[in-house]
């Protein structure tokens, strides 16, 4: 059955974001646009928690059903919610999202909907830079904007 999904980013950027899925066993895909992001790569993940009462910092930490480390999307170990970067060309346009991935699921146990997609302010270095960071967050630096992930109607 076809899935859909929506988040509306807010903080000091904001943004829509799509997700859709064919069935159960597809790729999710991923689409939607950043409004204000400096020039650069920017942490995209889906966050635990679908609380924003404290700001993003109640969203909790990456979606991590696995106990996973960190890593980049195309990582054999990797947090379900590690979606890498979002790459701003100039400071302050529109930045379009273009994402395919395999482990987020709009169903099942790697279901999204109900979470927190966060925007970063720094970029993810997907568990590679050697940070203390590196292997939670990517060293992604502070949380910019967040929205929770909401089912949409699917026609
Ligand atoms: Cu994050
Ligand atoms: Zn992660």
């Amino acid at each position: 059955m076809p899935a859909k999904a929506v988040c509306v980013l807010k903080g000091d950027v904001s943004g829509t974001v799509f997700f859709d899925q064919k069935d159960d066993k597809s790729p999710v895909v991923v689409t939607g646009e950043v409004k204000g992001l400096a020039k650069g790569k920017h942490g995209f993940h889906v966050h635990e928690f679908g609380d924003n009462t404290n700001g993003c910092t109640s969203a909790g930490a990456h979606f991590n059903p696995q106990k996973q480390e960190h890593g980049g999307p195309d990582a054999a170990i990797r947090h379900v919610g590690d979606l890498g970067n979002v790459e701003a060309a100039s400071d302050g346009g529109v930045t379009k999202v273009c994402i395919q991935d395999s482990q987020i699921s709009l169903s099942g146990p790697n279901n999204i909907i109900g979470r927190t997609l966060v925007v970063h302010a720094d970029p993810d270095d997907l568990g590679l830079g050697g940070h203390e960071l590196s292997k939670t967050t990517g060293n992604a630096g502070a949380r910019i904007a967040c929205g929770v992930i909401g089912l949409a109607k699917s026609d």
